[in-house]
């Protein structure tokens, strides 16, 4: 009976060490996509952040203006119009593709959307 146990102890450990080795199998399919329905981008320090953002279609981002001075978020298929500082802008991307933006007064800031 001690033999039955003791093996039985030892094929557990066996099994719950394999177990804890193998990845979980969408390790490296999902890590480059925000897959949250709402997504945050932060303007400060005349800069988006994050500047480029992977999200899934039907996301909603929302940018939140945390500079002093004013600024836009501006591309060829949306604009936010002047944001002042604590002003936000949302918008919720329902077609797949890529979105090349930048604020309209100062052109070293740029961001990119990349819908899924
Ligand atoms: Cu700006």
């Amino acid at each position: 009976m001690k033999i039955a146990i003791a093996f039985f102890l030892v094929a557990t450990i066996l099994l719950t060490g394999c177990y804890s080795q193998t990845p979980p199998a969408t390790s490296n399919s999902t890590d480059a996509i925000n897959a949250a329905s709402e997504v945050s981008v932060e303007i400060s320090g005349f800069a988006f952040t994050p500047s480029t953002l992977t999200i899934a279609k039907g996301t909603t981002v929302t940018w939140t203006q945390k500079d002093a001075a004013p600024h836009t978020v501006t591309s060829s298929a949306f604009d936010s119009g002047t944001l002042n500082a604590g002003q936000t802008y949302s918008r919720t991307f329902d077609e797949i593709g890529s979105f090349d933006y930048r604020c309209n007064f100062h052109q070293s800031m740029t961001g990119k959307i990349i819908v899924q």
